[in-house]
């Protein structure tokens, strides 16, 4: 056991050596690329092009073989039925490290260090590669994006500072679809932001939401997240779940508030998980979110951003939590993503499961579409994946999946048999009483009688193998 824990402790030594072993300059092997000022000159991604589409038969990894973006869907233009976005905290900030493992990719632009010099920089990285990618909205938190001064104000202005340069890079096409603030990283917030038991750090946390929205609005943000990742607790024999509740919804009710107050007409959405890092999240799942949200009146307020690895973190499929928060008028956004069906964990996969994805686009249709929200590619690289082109695929690969599923559920509707196939399933409501029980008009005694007058009911098969046939012959 000793010898385990040494081991351990040698090992945690190694990785601290590897991650301040970092050059802090423009790394030297790419001395060319660093201007006399240590700037970075010429393209991020030389050798990539702009990425186009060729169609199902391309073999080219780098084309677009499902997603045409100006091709018209069931009435809509597919860049307007997907809206994607690329999520700078992974692709911009996600290092490959593990709780096991040192980071394991080092992007060329990369110095190693977290200042304000190499948080521009890195903006500049993203918007090249948004406009390579030919996707128009990118999600960040506020900590991603500018590295933490010494004090609150100090953090604020390194925020503007890069926000500024943001600003100018986006031009009059590129917005976000969301920004939010990182609210479970520093070490403050180990007990919660919105819920912790401190009082000077439910302040800190509100100080910090404030300027995330100021900045999400400055910047044309469409929406504004809130994910609670701290939002719960360890064991309820330290906590008062009541109380914590209370003061979430007063947090949450003090952001609607704000965002009247300056003028942003964004969508505030919530992103219900399950757990991790805390062990039991208190925005679990759609439901358990809705419910929340009704009980201290913030519906109509708020709309869900539902992220699919998510969803199956709580026992759901991505389609369960897509259609609850649809059927209530919630479905405000998706983070579009997978988890591993051998993992319990959020291992936050670009989706490739074409059958996931047509399941996914199913419930975009019928909720109209996702505007002013869309997809957030909340997902990242395997820590195996080192190369810079490595990003790009992953994108490509998720977007055409999307796309592919936009395609399948279009074809699924326009069939109509598995519509036809509900349909008939519920047909014997499509009648007198039926339309009694549903206008919550008929009574016990009522129902009591036909019963007694119509005896035995017969019960029609559910027809499910008939439902996945259909379902199949559209992948
Ligand atoms: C974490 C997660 C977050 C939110 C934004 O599981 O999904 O990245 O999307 O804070
Ligand atoms: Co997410």
């Amino acid at each position: 056991m000793a010898g385990r824990i040494l081991l351990l402790v040698l090992s945690m030594n190694v990785v601290f050596f590897i991650a301040n072993a970092v050059p802090e300059t423009c790394p030297a092997d790419l001395g060319e690329k660093c201007g006399e000022n240590g700037e970075w000159e010429g393209e991020f991604f030389p050798g990539i092009p702009k990425i186009k589409y060729e169609g199902p038969s391309s073999k080219n990894p780098l084309a677009y073989k499902w997603y045409n973006a100006e091709e018209v869907i069931l009435g809509k233009k597919m860049k307007d039925w997907l809206r994607f976005s690329v999520a700078f905290w992974h692709t911009f900030r996600g290092t490959g490290a593990d709780p096991f493992g040192a980071p394991t990719k080092y992007w060329p632009w990369e110095d190693g260090t977290n200042s304000i010099a190499m948080a521009k920089r890195r903006m500049r990285a993203n918007f090249e590669f948004l406009n390579k990618l030919g996707v128009d909205r990118w999600c960040f938190h506020d900590r991603d994006i500018a590295p933490y001064g010494k004090t609150l104000q100090e953090t604020n202005s390194n925020l503007d500072e890069v926000v500024a340069l943001a600003k100018e890079l986006q031009g009059d096409k590129i917005r976000p679809l969301w920004g939010t603030a990182q609210l479970f990283m520093h070490p403050r917030y180990m007990h919660g932001a919105a819920t912790s038991s401190e009082l000077g750090v439910y302040a800190y946390a509100a100080a910090q939401v404030k300027k995330a929205m100021e900045v999400t609005h400055y910047l044309g943000g469409e929406n504004y997240v809130f994910w609670g990742g701290r939002e719960g607790y360890q064991t309820l024999l330290n906590t008062d779940m009541e109380r914590e509740l209370d003061h979430l919804a007063r947090f949450l009710g003090a952001a609607v508030a704000y965002k009247k107050k300056i003028g942003f007409n964004g969508t505030l959405l919530i992103e219900p998980k399950p757990q991790e890092p805390t062990k039991h999240q208190y925005d679990w799942d759609a439901a358990t979110t809705l419910n929340f949200l009704r009980k201290y009146g913030l519906l109509g307020e708020f709309k869900l951003n539902i992220e699919c690895n998510h969803a199956t973190l709580s026992g759901h499929s991505c389609h369960h939590d897509l259609e609850t928060a649809r059927i209530n008028g919630l479905l405000g956004n998706i983070d579009a993503n997978t988890g591993d069906p051998q993992v319990g964990w959020d291992t936050d996969q670009f989706m490739t499961d074409i059958g996931e994805a047509t399941m996914v686009m199913l419930s975009v249709i019928k909720n109209g579409g996702l505007a002013p929200g869309g997809f957030n590619f909340d997902a990242k690289l395997r820590r195996e994946s080192t190369d810079v082109e490595d990003l790009f695929i992953a994108h490509i690969g998720g977007m055409d999946t999307l796309a592919r599923g936009l395609r399948n559920a279009a074809k699924l509707i326009e069939d109509g048999s598995l519509a036809e196939l509900v349909r008939k399933r519920y047909s014997s409501f499509d009648t007198e009483l039926g339309g009694q029980i549903e206008a919550g008009k008929a009574d016990f005694e009522m129902l009591e009688k036909k019963a007694m007058e119509w005896g035995e009911p017969k019960v029609a098969s559910a027809k499910q193998e008939l439902a996945e046939m259909i379902f199949q012959s559209s992948l």
